[in-house]
């Protein structure tokens, strides 16, 4: 029982060293450069999104050192931490680097975690991770298959995370079959993660930072990629498919009753799939980053209202809420999003463990479940 009751990050990156060195290569985006700042002292910056605002943001320690990672942990109560590489991966490799790269990345990530401390009291690791696939245009299936078995032989990698790119042509790409058959049988979670926003022309001519990518254009490519994951029949072709989707599932909570009507008024689509489209939405798993407890209430009884397209019951009571909770899970997007002044805590770390305790009619066994209790028993830690 006191297991249960651990913070678990499920949404915390890092760039590994070695990672870390092949940016500081190169001069093209994604890259680290150094420069010199007003007052003389050298420091690095890390441009990875295009049009990145004032030639990136500065990067330091928190973002490759695990000593950080696990100081940040303790400072913020944080028992266990599921890290990924960040975004771009490894999207702007040739195939071949990108596997023997991959490869590389997931031995160092499994030694990252398997020798990391141990949760008082218990026999689990602080840390445990995702892997990474060489999911680039034109590789060999071969390549992802070989990476996938890497990856379920490496004790500490609980899942992987991915892009939404695919090998070219997104997720919903039917080349991709064997690789959604060999995660799903492996019992291995993908982290969908976004990187590249939606186009450009979308944000006009003012300067808002980087507010409006970030904020809007991340979501919505989670948005768009996992809706056409749905539309492909991927969920009824790998049933045990386990899918992680970044930023609350960005709107497609929000969206999935349009979507399901849609979907009814287009015979082509309609009898392409074998059930409602919100019978979907209760199949996925949800990061609570969200930094509100009315959004984080919202999505759950989204997610808790699939239950009534697989049982026929009308209900959202107690009882199918907690099935909606049941897959969301607590996370930071930790080192991204540093306070602006230092300070003790990271702001955006209390919001989102603050929404997780305010939310209506989460009881106090659906709170422990987000904040780490899901994560455990998803993971099997
Ligand atoms: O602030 C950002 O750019 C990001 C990013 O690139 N990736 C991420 O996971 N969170 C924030």
């Amino acid at each position: 029982m006191a297991a249960r009751q651990l913070v678990v990050d499920v949404h915390t990156h890092l760039y590994l060293p070695r990672y870390a060195s092949i940016l500081r290569q190169r001069n093209t985006v994604p890259k680290i450069v150094t420069r010199v700042r007003d007052d003389g002292c050298k420091e690095e910056r890390l441009v990875i999104l295009k049009d990145e605002p004032s030639g990136g943001r500065p990067i330091g320690a928190s973002y490759t050192e695990r000593n950080e990672k696990l100081k940040f942990m303790k400072k913020h109560g944080i028992d266990i931490s599921i890290v990924s590489t960040a975004n771009p991966w490894l999207d702007f490799l040739q195939p071949k680097e990108a596997h023997d790269l991959a490869v590389k990345l997931n031995d160092d990530l499994e030694e990252y975690c398997s020798t990391s401390p141990t949760v008082r009291g218990t026999s689990m690791k602080q840390l445990y991770g995702f892997g990474l696939l060489p999911i680039v245009p034109h590789v060999g299936i071969d390549s992802l298959l070989e990476t996938v078995k890497q990856i379920s032989a490496s004790s500490h990698l609980k899942g992987l995370i991915m892009g939404t790119r695919g090998i070219g042509k997104g997720l919903d790409d039917e080349e991709l079959d064997p690789l959604w058959a060999a995660i799903s049988e492996a019992g291995l979670t993908v982290f969908l993660h976004p990187h590249y926003g939606i186009p450009q022309e979308a944000w006009g001519e003012k300067d808002n930072g980087h507010v409006l990518p970030l904020a809007l254009g991340f979501p919505m490519e989670t948005t768009i990629a996992t809706t056409r994951l749905i539309l492909s029949g991927v969920f009824d072709r790998f049933p045990s498919l386990r899918l992680l989707l970044a930023h609350s599932g960005g709107a497609l909570p929000q969206l999935s009753s349009r979507l399901a009507s849609c979907i009814v008024h287009d015979p082509i689509v309609a009898s392409r799939l074998k059930h409602d489209a919100r019978f979907y939405l209760g199949k996925l798993y949800l990061d609570a980053v969200s930094y509100g407890s009315e959004e984080l209430g919202f999505v759950s009884d989204v997610l808790a209202r699939s239950n009534r397209y697989e049982t026929g019951s009308n209900n959202v009571d107690q009882a199918s809420r907690s099935i909606g909770s049941g897959r969301m899970l607590f996370g930071t997007d930790h080192p991204f999003f540093p306070p602006l002044a230092s300070s003790e805590k990271w702001k955006s770390v209390v919001e989102n463990l603050d929404a997780i305790e305010n939310v209506q009619g989460w009881s106090e066994v659906d709170k422990i479940g987000v904040k780490g209790g899901n994560a455990i028993s998803l993971f099997n830690l």
